[in-house]
């Protein structure tokens, strides 16, 4: 059945890294792909590589339960996100590449009094910078989601609604932009972690890497929770933490639920996938390290939550478990920031929701490398925050238990 996939053109070259770029990129994961495309296609940038330890795509990338949506509450962080909701809703056009984004709706639980003031504050605040938002009350959410239990052991009071939130295909928006960001010039080179960051008078002068030493006078760091690993290099302190967060996928049923259901209150979030899988995630590991696995009391603890609300999927067997390791910032929301040495930039802190990101960090951190400054958009979000003290806390909005 499969002899016919055999002779499949490669979607991106495989070359070897070459003596100088004007441009390196650490992570190929959606975001420093996204990055490379951009700055390939909207600044007309060529000479550029992105370097990846691994696989194109292997990191949270192809880790994440893939929700999108755009629904913060500052400003700040509600525009940046809905700058990727909107460049979500061309993608599959623009990369010419089927990411199957899938505009499902998105649905954020209350089950106290609490969540239900803050919950509505978030619609409000959205709606006042146009981004789609509503309350639904219990009866309503019935109506959309049958399978659920309102009457649970911390029952539903309420829930907001971002229609044009949802789901995309993980893998797809990873492998669409390194094909279109090939096509456009860039060396993708996987199998090549970076080692080490050469300075020289403040400057940086390249990147050191098991293949050995790339002189470049822009590098541009897109590692997610290898992030602070990789500052160390450069004598740089980050303030995120790497913590693992975990997800788990049932054997496929039927359709069954045909959005997405979050609670943060109880630590889980569900959706089915395309395949028929319930695709079902947690709250972040209490513990920081860098260990990309599942564990066993999370599988108890998520799953518990997940039966409480849907109670009918008490005997449907979960097929696979894994972690991925996110960099976690004090006000939950990223950093994506020229820093003291000239040349070297980086775009991290997205921790547990920088998927729903990926082509809006792309789009303003190719701006950002490119121009040497920030664009409007990402102004806010310099590492110069954390010594001002103006920092945009997004823990409410991140919708997954810190
Ligand atoms: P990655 O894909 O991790 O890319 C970073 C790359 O850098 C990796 O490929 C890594 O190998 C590479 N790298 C690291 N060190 C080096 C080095 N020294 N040299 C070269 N390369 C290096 N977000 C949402 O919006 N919605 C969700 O539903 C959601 N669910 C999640 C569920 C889980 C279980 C996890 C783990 C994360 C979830 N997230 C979600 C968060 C989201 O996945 C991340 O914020 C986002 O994917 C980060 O994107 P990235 O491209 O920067 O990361
Ligand atoms: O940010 O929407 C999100 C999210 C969902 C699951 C993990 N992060």
């Amino acid at each position: 059945g499969f002899s016919n996939h055999e002779r499949w053109p490669r979607a991106w070259r495989s070359p070897e890294p070459r003596r100088a770029y004007d441009i390196v990129v650490v992570g190929g994961g959606g975001h420093g792909l996204a990055t490379a495309y951009y700055l390939a296609k909207e600044h007309g940038l060529k000479n550029i590589a992105v370097l990846e330890k691994g696989w194109v795509g292997g990191g949270n990338t192809a880790r994440n339960t893939t929700i999108v949506r755009s629904n913060y509450l500052w400003d700040e962080s509600s525009q940046l996100y809905e700058k990727s909701m909107q460049l979500w809703e061309g993608l599959s056009q623009e990369l010419n590449y089927n990411v199957m984004f899938s505009q499902r709706g998105v649905m954020n639980l209350a089950h106290t009094l609490q969540d239900v003031r803050d919950t509505k504050r978030r619609i409000t605040a959205n709606r006042y910078n146009g981004i789609d938002g509503e309350w639904l009350t219990p009866a309503q959410i019935k109506e959309i989601v049958p399978a659920i239990n309102l009457d649970c052991r911390y029952p539903v009071l309420g829930a907001s609604f971002q229609r044009r939130g949802g789901v995309a295909r993980h893998d797809a928006v990873a492998w669409g932009y390194a094909r279109a960001a090939d096509r456009l010039g860039v060396d993708i080179i996987e199998n090549c972690a970076v080692t080490g960051i050469r300075r020289e008078d403040g400057e940086v002068r390249g990147v050191e890497t098991e293949r050995g030493f790339i002189l470049a006078p822009k590098v541009a760091v897109v590692a997610a929770g290898h992030s602070s690993v990789i500052a160390d290099m450069a004598g740089l302190r980050l303030p995120l933490e790497s913590h693992p967060l975990q997800a788990l996928v049932s054997e496929p049923l039927k359709p069954v639920l045909d959005t997405v259901v979050m609670s943060n209150a109880v630590h889980a979030y569900i959706s089915q996938s395309d395949k028929g899988d319930l695709v079902i995630g947690a709250g972040i590991d209490q513990y920081v390290g860098y260990g990309q696995r599942g564990s066993f009391h999370l599988i108890e603890s998520t799953l518990q939550a997940i039966v409480e609300m849907f109670p009918a999927f008490s005997r449907v067997r979960m097929n696979r478990q894994w972690g991925g390791i996110v960099d976690v910032s004090p006000d939950a929301c990223p950093v994506i920031s020229t820093t003291p040495i000239k040349g070297l930039y980086f775009n991290c802190g997205w921790g547990t929701g920088g998927f729903k990101a990926t082509p809006g960090s792309g789009w303003v951190f190719a701006y950002t490398v490119a121009n040497n400054a920030p664009h409007r958009l990402n102004a806010p979000f310099s590492l110069n925050r954390f010594h001002t003290g103006h920092l945009i806390d997004e823990h409410g909005a991140a919708a997954v238990a810190h």
